[in-house]
């Protein structure tokens, strides 16, 4: 590997022994980067490299709150401040009780190449906080939303820093958090937080984009083949915001979504998920239990493997893990390259574990595509409400839809490009990451060094 790679990469683990997701992510990114460090020497001198896996800003806070019983908790919140070379810090908040500073710097490191790939003027962020809102009441998780903006109101803003959804956090929680925001500063400045319900200034389709842009790309990366997304057959995990997103939109398109996995298992419905009724019942369904699926399988009358996952499974053309992060590990990966199933889209952030991630691009018969690009159409939507609340306007669908497929067929193209133009073959894992590095890179080198 290239020298200075392997200094910034050996200095990052030393300096950052216990934060393994977010080493995993540095690794990742930074082994695929070798070519263009190689076409450009400057960079070392610039340090680009060490600044770039340095947060600019990190906050971590204290948030109390009361439950309904009148007992106070403490938890712990953080927003990452990644790199603001391209715009306003951009990017999710998370609540969920495994998260820490590991996973929000792994989540804020990923969010900045992602971000710069939409070729939208934003930064990368994230953040979070350790809460559970599973089994917690509405008034709860106002309270807690209140509080935890009552922290990070006095970091974020229009031009400084947007956060949005991620695990945990949906139009509920975003709309809690914004009122709070509203009530303390005393503005109604809507391009403070996105993800917000259009009748608070929320863009149409934020809901559904993340979902639907995975959707687009993989019909690109499904064109390049001669091959056509109608009638394609889907196994994914995950079912939250965004998987049901993918399924609506493979509904639309003639796609079959035969099998997803839940926390408690996997279901396999031979006709796919193929009618409205099936789509409103997984979301009624989540909202009352977010960790169990099987109700589905009693529901529409089929298969309900329980404790496992669909990575094996044969009767489908394509994988797409979209539940969290390394869902996937080497033994997945092994039961996925021997089922002959070729394409494998990543979805959700890191789904992949390195060692896995290597073997299924070592498969030749595999076509692996990387979840900073496949699932940008999130973010990507929501710089498009922030465009929005900017020109105080509200676009329609498919004004949105239209400018969506746009981006997400971009990102495709130009990984394909890059990848070709580094001799790398057609390797959209590493294309991506070159793409995203490359336009923060420029940006950085512009603005001097700092
Ligand atoms: O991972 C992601 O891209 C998100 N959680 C969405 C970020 C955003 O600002 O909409």
């Amino acid at each position: 590997m290239n020298k200075y790679i392997e200094r910034v990469l050996a200095d990052t683990k030393a300096k950052n022994a216990n934060e393994p997701e977010f080493l995993q992510t540095v690794e990742e990114v930074l082994s695929s980067l070798e070519p263009v460090i190689n076409a450009h020497p400057e960079y070392e001198k610039a340090a680009l490299l060490e600044r770039m896996v340095e947060p600019e800003r990190t906050v971590e806070f204290r948030v109390t709150w009361m439950d309904d019983n009148g007992e106070w908790h403490v938890n712990r919140g953080y927003r990452v401040q990644y790199n603001a070379a391209l715009g306003p810090y951009k990017g999710g908040i998370r609540f969920d009780p495994s998260v820490n500073l590991s996973i929000v710097k792994f989540l804020g490191f990923e969010q900045v190449f992602k971000d710069a790939m939409t070729g939208l003027p934003i930064g990368g962020a994230k953040g979070g906080s350790d809460f559970d809102p599973r089994g917690r009441s509405d008034a709860e998780v106002m309270r807690f939303c209140q509080a935890f903006m009552t922290e990070l109101y006095r970091h974020i803003g229009q031009d400084i820093d947007c956060p949005a959804g991620d695990l945990g956090v949906g139009g509920r929680e975003i709309g809690y958090m914004y009122g709070q925001y509203r009530r303390i500063v005393g503005a109604a400045e809507f391009g403070a937080v996105s993800g917000k319900a259009v009748c608070t200034g929320g863009s149409i389709l934020r809901p559904e984009a993340t979902g639907f842009g995975a959707v687009y790309y993989l019909v690109e990366a499904l064109k390049h083949d001669g091959e056509d997304i109608k009638g394609k057959r889907i196994a994914m995990s995950g079912y939250g915001n965004v998987g049901w997103g993918i399924m609506k939109k493979c509904h639309q398109l003639g796609a079959k979504v035969l099998y997803f996995a839940g926390p408690d298992g996997y279901i396999h419905d031979p006709d796919g998920v193929d009618t409205e009724e099936k789509l409103n019942f997984i979301l009624e369904m989540r909202a009352k239990d977010p960790m169990h699926c099987k109700p589905y399988a009693e529901k529409f009358g089929c298969e309900f493997v329980p404790n496992e996952k669909c990575w094996g499974v044969k009767d489908v053309d394509i994988y797409m893990p979209a539940a969290t992060q390394n869902d996937v590990n080497l033994e997945s990966a092994k039961k996925i390259a021997e089922s002959g199933v070729k394409y494998y889209i990543e979805v959700a952030n890191m789904p992949t574990t390195n060692e896995a991630l290597e073997f299924l691009k070592s498969q030749k018969h595999m076509v692996v595509a990387p979840s900073k690009a496949v699932n940008a159409g999130g973010v990507s939507v929501s710089e498009l409400e922030m465009a929005q609340n900017a020109e105080r306007l509200y676009w329609s669908a498919e004004e949105v839809d239209a400018k969506l497929q746009t981006i997400m067929k971009n990102i495709y193209n130009n990984s394909v490009e890059v990848a070709e133009r580094y001799g790398l073959g057609y390797d959209l894992v590493a294309g991506a990451n070159i793409v995203g590095f490359q336009k923060v890179a420029d940006a950085m080198m512009a603005q001097g060094i700092f």
